[in-house]
């Protein structure tokens, strides 16, 4: 299957001299029950459920599966190492950053388990997994823990007579709902913010891929975080994810994933108790490229947008709309290149594609691919499984698709990259922001000017100019319109893991 060709995603180019490092061979499974006080506990209802390796078919093991009682009983945990008196709370805030940074340090130290146990889970390329997932990973843990003994408040000048100041404080017991796409990522993307604000928190992984979540359990309890801190509650959505967005027990949830589940969350925290949202949903994501741009640049990055993690990203470049001048050409030049990607055994480092993350995935991808098809677009290359493989789909390129069809409207999620073709500035601006979603934008082009322009134009929570997935841990991510609410990474997220407290003295006394 394996074919010679370029990498998608540009880990060749970050690729050290040195040796790829190796998975390793992976006897059992240590860590597969749900994680509270520390502790590994078996599901109250005495249930499992199988988590399954993508590439293969081949079931890992099986997970002890967590339900509301569960839930409640993680909710419980995480209450009591909250409260105002545990030595959660009573720690200095500078050691709680350096449990964070002992956190990243022991990730570190587990890299290459991971990064396997991550492609056995997910099915992503090995090499993705070290390079980036893991990467991204440790680098938000050491930037929140640095934010650990800053989170300061302000002194309001009022009049003479009062004194007038804020605290932030910790909300609470924090759920965080993670989904299967960057499940390691997304995990750390919830609690570095939460934990450095001091919450305490219950996270749910995603069915699929509970299994890196579950190492990093027995590292935080290894860092030395007292028990209850963080508590982990495998399980389905319906089930653990809906116990956790309807508790009465826990102050604010934050979400990654579907939107139709977004909404969902959003109504159990209205009707339990009006715990605070964070959302981070789709995308329909539109990459401008303009004729003066460098083709070739614009070609790699909008590529590696598209394809990247097999098209399971939330900033998937799933609309990237041309110039008319160059779009025969970007064109001929994406589809030359998209045939060129090595599809494969996800744990042979040589591979830069995998297979979708299930069945339920891989149809819907390619029923919407039939439906570009009949609706008129063409299909420049792949569009088709690869045969006898399982999940393993080819990158799909179309051209002349119109904005009416479904592939240009619904978030594929799959190894699908739409190219339109557009004649003018404010065409291409209006046609980019004709959507429900916005949460990414790119645009490509030489005159800063334009690109200042044009970003300032787009209704997304990121704009990147001549590059992609150029995501840092100090950079606000997030999404406009229904794409999402709120803010993960940088600065901006700590407001959403703090209550704010005014506090204003009455002065008996001024000079
Ligand atoms: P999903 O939204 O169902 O799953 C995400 C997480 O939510 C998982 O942990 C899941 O167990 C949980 N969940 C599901 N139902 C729930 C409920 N009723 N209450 C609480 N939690 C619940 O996504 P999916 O079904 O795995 O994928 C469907 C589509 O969602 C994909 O095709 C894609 O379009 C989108 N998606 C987006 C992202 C993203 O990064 N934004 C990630 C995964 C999926
Ligand atoms: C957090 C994340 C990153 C990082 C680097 C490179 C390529 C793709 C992604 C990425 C801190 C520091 C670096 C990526 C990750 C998640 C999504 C999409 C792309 N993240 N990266 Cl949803």
């Amino acid at each position: 299957m394996a074919q010679n060709g370029t990498t998608v995603n540009g880990v060749s180019e970050g690729r050290p001299a040195m040796p790829f490092p190796q998975p390793v061979k992976v006897q059992e499974i240590r860590h597969n029950k749900i994680f509270i006080n520390n502790e590994w506990h078996t599901s109250i209802k005495g249930r499992t459920f199988p988590t399954f390796n993508p590439a293969t078919g081949v079931k890992i093991c099986d997970v002890e599966e967590a339900d509301k009682a569960d839930v409640d009983k993680a909710v419980e945990a995480a209450k009591a190492a909250g409260q105002r008196t545990s030595p959660w709370r009573k720690m200095d805030v500078s050691s709680r950053g350096r449990l964070l940074h002992k956190l990243a340090d022991l990730i570190d130290r587990d890299r290459v388990l991971l990064a396997t146990l991550e492609t056995m889970d997910s099915g992503k390329p090995f090499l993705h997994a070290f390079f980036i997932d893991l990467d991204g990973s440790i680098k938000t843990l050491r930037y929140f823990a640095g934010w650990a003994d800053k989170i300061h408040g302000k002194t309001m000048p009022v009049d003479d007579s009062f004194m007038c100041f804020t605290k932030h404080e910790p909300i609470g017991v924090c759920g965080a709902i993670i989904p299967w796409n960057f499940p390691l990522l997304m995990f750390m993307w919830k609690i570095a913010p939460a934990l450095c604000c001091g919450n305490t928190v219950v996270v749910k992984p995603a069915e699929q891929t509970p299994l890196t979540a579950l190492h990093v359990g027995a590292l935080i309890k290894e860092a030395g975080f007292p028990p209850g801190v963080v508590n982990i509650v495998p399980g389905f959505g319906p089930t653990a994810g809906a116990a956790i967005a309807s508790h009465m027990g826990i102050d604010k949830v934050a979400f990654t994933g579907s939107t139709e589940v977004g909404q969902l969350i959003k109504e159990a925290a209205a009707k339990s108790n009006l715990k605070r949202v964070t959302l981070e949903l789709g995308g329909k994501n539109p990459c401008i490229v303009f004729a003066d741009s460098d083709l070739k640049l614009a070609v790699e990055e909008s590529q590696k947008g598209a394809f990247f993690n097999q098209g399971q990203c939330c900033t998937a470049a799933s609309r990237v709309f041309v110039e008319e001048s160059v779009y025969q050409e970007f064109v001929r030049r994406s589809v030359e290149s998209a045939k060129n990607i090595i599809i494969g055994d996800p744990l042979d480092p040589r591979t830069s594609h995998g297979p979708q993350i299930d069945q339920q995935q891989f149809d819907k991808i390619l029923e919407l691919i039939e439906s570009g098809k009949r609706e008129g677009a063409r299909l420049e290359c792949g569009g088709v499984a690869i045969q006898d493989t399982g999940l393993f789909l080819q990158p799909t390129v179309f051209s002349d698709v119109g904005d009416h069809m479904r592939i240009a409207k619904e978030e594929i999620f799959g190894p699908v990259q739409c190219i339109f073709s557009f004649k003018s500035q404010q065409e291409a601006i209006e046609r980019a922001n004709s959507s429900e979603y916005g949460l990414v934008a790119a645009v490509f082009t030489r005159s800063m000017d334009r690109a200042l322009a044009v970003t300032a134009a787009l209704e997304t929570g990121t704009v990147w100019v001549n590059c992609y997935n150029a995501l840092h841990a100090q950079a606000p991510f997030g999404g406009y319109k229904m794409s999402g609410n709120g803010r993960e990474l940088g600065e901006y997220a700590l407001a959403e893991y703090s209550e704010v407290k005014a506090v204003t003295i009455k002065l008996s006394e001024t000079l």
